[in-house]
């Protein structure tokens, strides 16, 4: 695949949106291309893993829904400690819903998700009205989405037809708001890419379901290796949670789990591009 060849550094100024431009600036700076999930149970310790893995990390990934303690101070702190730490914040929502009820779950309640995520995603299914429903709230402030074209769970539905249709969705959509998918492989097939006025179409495909040690869990999970995400099948961005939070050993096991995984997924970055 062509963009799998290209460096991150360089393929800043295929983007426009701020938060693309901001996460491979971000990659290229922390030599990173990888994500931590911190779904822990509170707010706390979520901020304890970050405080641990920050630098070695290009993305926190959340599910605030999961904390049973949140309170806006938690998104307080942890967009400041996104700009000490030098990293975005995506708030792991996977809005599903018709536009006028997604707009309104990423502006308000009790999360106001689009006050501080710098990104978040949604699932196609309902059709183009949910990107327009959540840019009309994200974009202006600069934030950018991602749509699931496939997932790493067993037995899923989000294949063959389904992704192609969500790679097209996004086509359509623009790349000012729509910046990449969460997928295994690159969706964005090369015969599919357009140049636009020399400009070349270029996304950020992050992949979950990445292990170093386990294969799956018993709910349906799968695992690969960072290599196998973005050697095999070019992925940019590596999503680890367990693999780093539940790591066992105290505070110094979880930091350097993080840099094991921030080495392995650096050295197959490196490793491709001399493909
Ligand atoms: O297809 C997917 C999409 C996502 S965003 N598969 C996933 O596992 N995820 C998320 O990635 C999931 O919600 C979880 O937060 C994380 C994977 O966690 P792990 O502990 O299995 O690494």
């Amino acid at each position: 695949h062509p963009t799998t060849l290209i460096p991150y550094a360089e393929r800043i100024k295929a983007h426009t949106n701020p938060t693309a431009i901001k996460i491979l600036q971000i990659m290229d700076r922390k030599k990173t291309n990888l994500a931590v999930s911190v779904d822990v149970s509170t707010a706390a310790e979520a901020l304890e893993v970050v405080r641990r893995v920050g630098a070695s990390v290009c993305m926190v990934k959340t599910h605030v829904d999961i904390f049973e303690d949140f309170t806006p101070a938690f998104t307080e702190e942890l967009v400041r400690l996104s700009k000490k730490l030098d990293f975005v914040i995506f708030e792991d929502r996977k809005f599903a819903d018709i536009g006028n009820t997604v707009s309104l779950q990423y502006s308000s309640g009790v999360h106001k998700i689009a006050s501080w995520s710098d990104l978040t995603n949604a699932h196609s299914v309902p059709g183009p009205g949910i990107i327009a429903g959540l840019s009309k709230i994200g974009q202006p402030l600069g934030r950018g989405l991602l749509l699931l074209a496939e997932m790493s769970s067993k037995g899923s539905l989000a294949v063959g037809g389904y992704t192609e249709e969500t790679f097209k969705m996004a086509q359509e959509a623009g790349r000012e708001f729509v910046i990449g998918f969460i997928a295994q492989n690159r969706v964005d097939k090369a015969e599919l890419l357009k140049e636009k006025e020399g400009e070349r179409e270029d996304y950020l495909i992050m992949s979950p379901g990445v292990g170093l040690a386990a294969k799956g869990d018993s709910l349906g999970q799968q695992y690969r290796t960072p290599r196998e995400c973005v050697v095999d099948s070019g992925a940019d961005v590596i999503i680890v949670g367990r693999g780093i939070y539940g790591v066992s050993g105290g505070e110094a096991a979880v930091r350097d789990e993080a840099e094991r995984y921030r080495k392995a997924g650096w050295e197959a970055y490196e490793e491709r591009l001399k493909l």
